[in-house]
C-alpha cells in the first residue's frame, strides 16, 4: 500500500523537465539574465551583477514552475567559445538568443551569428526567442528597431548572395568559354558542382558537421522561422521583461512537447 501511495504521489507531483540554452555575443548580458531569473524565481538569489565576469564555458541554473522545471544553460559568447554552442542543441527544448540592444557597432556581427543559429537544422522546430537586452540604457534599440535591423541585414544578405551567384555564373561562363564548353549543359553542370563545393566549405567551418547540419538552408523553413520569430525587450539588470520571457518559454516548451507527442 505504501508503495502504491508513494508511486501515486510521485506521479502527481512529477514535473516535466526542459532545457533552455541562452546564447548570444559576449557582453550581451546572458549571465546577468540567468542570475536575475534565479533571483526572481528561486528562494536563494542569484549572483549580483557586479560579481559576474565573462563566461568561459557554461553557467547553469534551474527554476521550478507549475508542473515544470526549466533548466538553463548560459553559454559563453566570446568568439572562440561559440563553437561549443552546437553541442547543446540536440538536448535543448528552447533557445534564448540575447543581444545587446545598445551596442550598435556589433549588430552586424550579432546578425551573422544569429543567422547561423536560425539556420541550424537541429534547432529548426524549437522555440527561439530573440531578447533585446539592456532596454534600461537610453538610446538602446526598441523591439521594433531590432526587428527592422535584422530584416535590413537579411535583405542585404540576400542581395549579396544573389550577386555572388551572378558573379559565379559569369566566371563559369568565362571558364566554359576557355574550355570550349561555351554556355552549354556542361558549363551548367560545372556551376552546380562548384555550388556543392561552396556548401561543403560552409559546412567545414562548423567542424565535423555535414553540410545539412551546418545549416545551409535558404529554403522555406528559414523564411517561415523568421516570419514567426518572437522578439522581446528586457533589462537583465533591472528585471523588466524577464517574467514575460520566462512565461514565453514556459508556454512554448509545453506547446512544442504537445506537438511532439502527437507524432
Ligand atoms: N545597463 C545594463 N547592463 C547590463 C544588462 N545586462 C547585462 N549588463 C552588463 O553587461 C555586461 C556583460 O554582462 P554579462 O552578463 O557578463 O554578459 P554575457 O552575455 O554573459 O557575456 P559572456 O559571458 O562574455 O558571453 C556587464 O557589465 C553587465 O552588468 C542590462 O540589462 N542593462
Ligand atoms: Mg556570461
Amino acid at each position: 500500500m505504501y508503495h502504491l501511495f508513494k508511486g501515486l504521489h510521485a506521479y502527481l507531483t512529477r514535473k516535466d523537465e526542459y532545457s533552455v540554452v541562452i546564447i548570444g555575443l559576449d557582453n550581451a548580458g546572458k549571465t546577468t539574465m540567468l542570475e536575475k531569473i534565479k533571483t526572481m524565481y528561486n528562494p536563494t538569489p542569484g549572483m549580483p551583477p557586479e560579481k559576474i565576469g565573462p563566461t568561459v564555458g557554461q553557467n547553469i541554473g534551474k527554476i521550478s514552475l507549475p508542473s515544470t522545471t526549466l533548466h538553463f544553460f548560459d553559454l559563453g559568447g566570446q568568439r572562440d567559445i561559440r563553437s561549443i554552442w552546437p553541442k547543446y542543441y540536440d538536448e535543448c527544448h528552447a533557445v534564448v538568443f540575447v543581444l545587446d540592444a545598445c551596442d550598435q557597432a556589433r549588430l552586424s556581427e550579432t546578425w551573422e551569428v544569429f543567422d547561423e543559429v536560425v539556420n541550424s537544422p537541429r534547432l529548426l522546430n524549437l522555440p527561439l526567442l530573440l531578447l533585446a537586452n539592456k532596454q534600461d540604457i537610453p538610446g538602446s534599440l526598441s523591439v521594433a528597431e531590432v526587428r527592422e535591423s535584422f530584416d535590413a541585414w537579411n535583405r542585404s544578405r540576400s542581395t549579396r548572395a544573389a550577386e555572388g551567384h551572378d558573379e559565379e555564373r559569369g566566371l563559369n561562363q568565362d571558364n566554359g568559354g576557355a574550355n570550349g564548353n561555351g554556355g552549354n549543359g556542361k558549363g551548367k553542370g560545372k556551376a552546380r558542382a562548384e555550388g556543392e563545393n561552396i556548401q561543403e566549405s560552409r559546412a567545414g567551418k562548423d567542424g565535423d558537421h555535414s553540410p545539412e547540419e551546418a545549416g545551409w538552408d535558404d529554403g522555406g523553413a528559414r523564411d517561415e522561422r523568421l516570419a514567426s520569430l518572437d522578439v522581446m525587450g528586457a533589462s537583465a539588470l533591472e528585471g523588466t521583461g524577464v517574467r514575460e520571457a520566462v512565461n514565453w518559454l514556459y508556454i512554448r516548451v509545453q506547446n512544442a512537447r504537445k506537438i511532439d507527442d502527437r507524432y
